[in-house]
């Protein structure tokens, strides 16, 4: 049986949604989930799906125990709100109901000492969660001129280095401490959440792989590996990690 492997997804408001529209018709609220990362699950060993925006206890209750493993995928800004920090003009588009929803469901997830991969928006979630905080945009942070939001790239294509920590459980199957990565995001870890250890950073200090110390599997990823696998295969075994551990 393959571990089933639930992605969050975007959740989009029917008011974001211009005409002509793609799907569905006016009034109705979307569900949106990149192929890659079901694809990269099935490829890895697990069995993708995606999971919807329903914020309620009994159905995150159930859902994570129907589940063996899951993705906090990627996504839209973490409002800045959660963790006490003013609004800036840098940030860009929020979702506070899927901040809120995915807050309450990684928090049973931990209750439930199920694993859990983050990648993107969900390794940022994370650390929020954790009590740490973000650069709303990666230019306050002064240490690095390095662009992060590589989109004059091909989503595949490595955008900078990356050095991991030997100690990580990704370098344990990477078996390399340079990584090359493609990367999508204009926030970035500020303060560290309670619990987390940094095992990855670039040459900048811009923290891309972080672990919790304590909890059997928690590992989340600033970069988009799911992006990367068909390309680059050594990038699906991020994936395999979540599957062996589930
Ligand atoms: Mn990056």
């Amino acid at each position: 049986m393959r571990p089933k492997i639930g992605i969050t997804s975007y959740f989009v408001k029917k008011e974001e949604l211009n005409r002509p529209q793609i799907r569905g018709l006016p009034g109705q609220d979307l569900m949106v989930s990149t192929m890659d990362y079901s694809r990269s699950v099935l490829k890895a060993g697990g069995l993708p799906l995606p999971i919807p925006l329903i914020d309620e206890v009994e159905y995150i209750n159930e859902i994570v125990k129907e589940m063996d493993g899951f993705i906090l995928a990627g996504g839209t800004d973490v409002n800045p709100m959660n963790f006490n920090a003013p609004i800036k003009s840098s940030l860009k588009q929020i979702n506070p109901e899927r901040d809120r929803f995915e807050l309450r469901l990684l928090s049973e997830i931990l209750a439930q000492r199920k694993p859990v991969l983050g990648i993107c928006r969900g390794f940022q979630l994370i650390n929020v969660f954790f009590g740490g905080s973000l650069y709303q945009d990666i230019s306050e942070n002064d240490l690095t001129i390095q662009e992060h939001f590589c989109k004059m790239l091909p989503k595949y294509s490595p955008c900078h280095p990356l050095k991991i920590s030997t100690d990580s459980k990704l370098y344990s199957v990477m078996k390399n401490e340079d990584l090359l990565v493609n990367s999508f995001h204009h926030q970035a870890i500020n303060d560290l959440g309670e619990g987390l250890q940094e095992f990855g950073s670039t040459k900048g200090g811009v923290i891309e792989l972080i672990e919790h110390k304590d909890y059997p599997f928690l590992m989340a990823v600033q970069w988009h590996p799911e992006m990367m696998a068909d390309k680059y295969p050594r990038q699906l075994k991020v994936f395999k990690l979540l599957i062996e551990n589930c």
